[in-house]
């Protein structure tokens, strides 16, 4: 089963993901995630791969419109082709075996998985906190039948500095987790018309798209590499009401173009 790993693991560097950890499906088994997608996972699943993909530019200082994360091509299809990629070649190599790959939309509670892999520690703003490339990384999931052996990593835990809490702009982030319905990348994602309160916080941040002020603030952050997956291939930090005629590579395009241009609207509307 170790030479299995090794072949798994070569195959993953190959395939352009060298940044990858593994841990046991049934450890994540009691929190999975409702989603349709989890009707693609094998029936036997043993391992799940966990692979990271950061997303950071150098340079990034200017400033921006949008949170880091939709600066880049959309990940789920950017980052999503280089999973299929490599799912796609363990395939080859193990006929006989199940791969099924996920990005986002996926019953695999991404953060637990990565960090039960040893990709890095949970901060208390919920996200997965790598040693070298910070929170700035996508997590996406190869699940398999193949049994394979390795080492269980307990979650490692943040420094618990309380700077992503206090610096949070809607003060979404307590001691019981995040309350979705204040973080300001829901409220910036979400449909419909916002409250007057939604509409001000939207304003004050000057973000039509996400949020990563949780992130920014992290000491854990400070010193996170800035080397992006090639697989982003450009970056785009503000955009204008032209950007929104082609979405279809866009992390802001998922919910179609009305969601984007009411913040847009709702953050130049009084500038002229
Ligand atoms: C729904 C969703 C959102 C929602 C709600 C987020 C939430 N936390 O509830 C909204 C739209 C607000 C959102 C925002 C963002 N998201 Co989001 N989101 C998701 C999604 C699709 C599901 C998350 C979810 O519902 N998890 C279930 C809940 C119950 O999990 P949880 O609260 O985090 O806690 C679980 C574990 O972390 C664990 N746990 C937590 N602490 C500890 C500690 C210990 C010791 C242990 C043992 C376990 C443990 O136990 C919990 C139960 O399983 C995931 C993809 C996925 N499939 O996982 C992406 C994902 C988490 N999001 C991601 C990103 C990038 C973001 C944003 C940064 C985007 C942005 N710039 O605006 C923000 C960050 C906001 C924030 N601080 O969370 C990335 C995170 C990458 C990373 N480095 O961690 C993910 C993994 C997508 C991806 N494929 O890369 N997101």
């Amino acid at each position: 089963m170790n030479r299995n790993r090794e072949q798994v693991s070569s195959i993953l560097v190959q395939a352009g993901l060298p940044l990858h950890g593994f841990c046991g499906f049934n450890r994540l088994r009691d929190r999975l995630l409702p989603c349709r997608a989890a009707s693609h996972l094998p029936n036997s699943a043993a391992t799940v791969v966990t692979a990271l993909f950061p997303y950071r530019f150098p340079d990034d200082t200017q400033p921006r419109n949008l949170s880091r994360y939709a600066c880049v091509p959309d990940y789920h299809r950017a980052a999503g082709s280089v999973l299929e990629n490599a799912a796609e070649q363990l395939r080859a190599a193990f006929p006989h075996q199940e791969f099924q790959a996920f990005i986002d939309n996926s019953p695999i509670p991404e953060v637990y998985a990565a960090a039960l892999s040893g990709l890095g520690c949970i901060g208390d703003n919920g996200l997965l906190i790598h040693p070298q490339w910070g929170s700035y990384v996508f997590i996406g999931t190869i699940v398999t039948d193949l049994e394979l052996s390795f080492q269980e990593i307990p979650p490692r835990e943040c420094l618990h500095c309380g700077a992503c809490r206090a610096h949070c702009p809607g003060g979404a982030l307590s001691e019981a987790g995040l309350e979705r319905s204040r973080c300001l990348s829901h409220i910036s994602q979400k449909k419909g018309d916002l409250s007057p309160e939604e509409q001000s916080l939207l304003k004050k941040n000057r973000l039509i798209w996400g949020c990563d002020a949780c992130q920014d603030v992290c000491p854990l952050n400070q010193s996170a590499l800035k080397q992006p997956h090639p697989c982003f291939s450009w970056y785009v930090p503000s955009i204008t009401l032209e950007d929104l005629e082609t979405l279809e590579d866009k992390a802001y395009g998922w919910r179609g173009k009305a969601v984007p241009l009411r913040n847009l609207r709702l953050l130049y509307s009084e500038e002229g």
